[in-house]
């Protein structure tokens, strides 16, 4: 059993406001799920972010300034889709990378490393798994630079004050000169915004409400998932998008391993995310209040997302 999921689960189901972290949608069957998220049509961060690195590779690459060779060190690569085309771009123009995808996930590193054996062979990889400090921790002793990927929009999972505390760990795990090129989605029409999270084909829900299935099958609960639904909501004017499980009727469900029964009322919600849209003051701030300076934002041509350049 894993010690901190089951931690968790008690301290975000015994708060007065119920809750449970997003970091926990991700067991292998979250993970599918999160995929048919991204192949979704309303999902636009995908396309968006995809178009970006796909035909401004080379703005971005110039934008580093870099002498050469250099590591591009991916934190969380996931199946490595997005950042496919910076690669292939790497390759085609012969320019010499050390690229360094970094997940937990081991089957998720074997697929990738797969397809880049395939696609891209003569592409320098050293695949990392574990903790992304420690890895990063080992590059700011190298003595090539350094371009850190945070893609997908992750930050947007955190507050804003955990947002900034890890940009300040990635900062002093970096070299002075080394670059972080992050994902940030940015704040858009609200109802763009509102279909791409309450999606018609339920997929998000399915996404939620797997959770309350992996808390069935690793602490041993009786949650029934036809008692609980999803609901989002974005909020314009600070750009959050907080998104909720809703108990359908009042009800009690036990949680064997951990020895817990917990009671919903009627209607209860218990947070599960925060999907953060960004102005670009905002990212000026996030960015000045993690001691990075902004060198260039990169946009997709609706101006949906920026995959934003810092540097140390
Ligand atoms: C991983 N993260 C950036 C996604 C997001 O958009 O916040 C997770 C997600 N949640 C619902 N749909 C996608």
């Amino acid at each position: 059993m894993d010690c901190s999921f089951a931690e968790d689960v008690r301290s975000g189901l015994t708060a007065e406001k119920k809750y449970l972290l997003s970091k926990y949608f991700y067991d292998d069957n979250g993970s599918r799920i999160f995929q048919e998220i991204m192949n979704m049509p309303e999902y636009y961060l995908t396309d968006a972010e995809f178009e970006i690195l796909s035909i401004q590779a080379k703005q971005i690459i110039e934008a580093l300034d870099f002498s050469r060779p250099f590591n591009i060190v991916e934190l969380g690569a996931g199946d490595g889709f997005k950042t496919f085309k910076l690669l292939e771009y790497l390759v085609k123009e012969r320019i010499e990378v050390n690229y360094v995808p970094i997940d937990i996930s081991q089957e998720a590193m074997d697929m990738l490393i797969a397809q880049l054996k395939k696609r891209l062979p003569s592409l320098n990889v050293i695949p990392k798994i574990g903790d992304y400090f420690e890895i990063l921790k080992a590059f700011k002793k190298d003595n090539h630079p350094s371009l850190l990927l945070f893609l997908g929009a992750n930050i947007g999972n955190y507050s804003d004050k955990n947002a900034i505390e890890l940009l300040k760990l990635f900062n002093d795990n970096m070299k002075k000169g080394d670059k972080l090129l992050i994902g940030i989605d940015l704040k858009k029409n609200p109802i763009t915004i509102h279909n791409a999270y309450l999606d018609v084909h339920g997929i998000t829900r399915r996404f939620n409400l797997n959770l309350l299935l992996r808390i069935n099958r690793e602490l041993g609960a009786n949650f029934n998932i036809n008692n609980f639904d999803f609901y989002c909501y974005y909020n314009p004017d600070n750009g959050e998008l907080n998104s909720y499980i809703v108990s359908l009727k009042q009800q009690q469900v036990d949680i064997k391993k951990i020895g817990l029964s917990v009671h919903f009322n009627y209607n209860e919600l218990i947070w599960t995310e925060l999907s953060k849209k960004y102005d670009f003051n905002e990212i000026n701030n996030l960015a000045s209040e993690s001691k990075f300076s902004i060198v260039q934002n990169f946009l997709d041509t609706k101006h949906y997302f920026t995959d934003s350049l810092w540097k140390k």
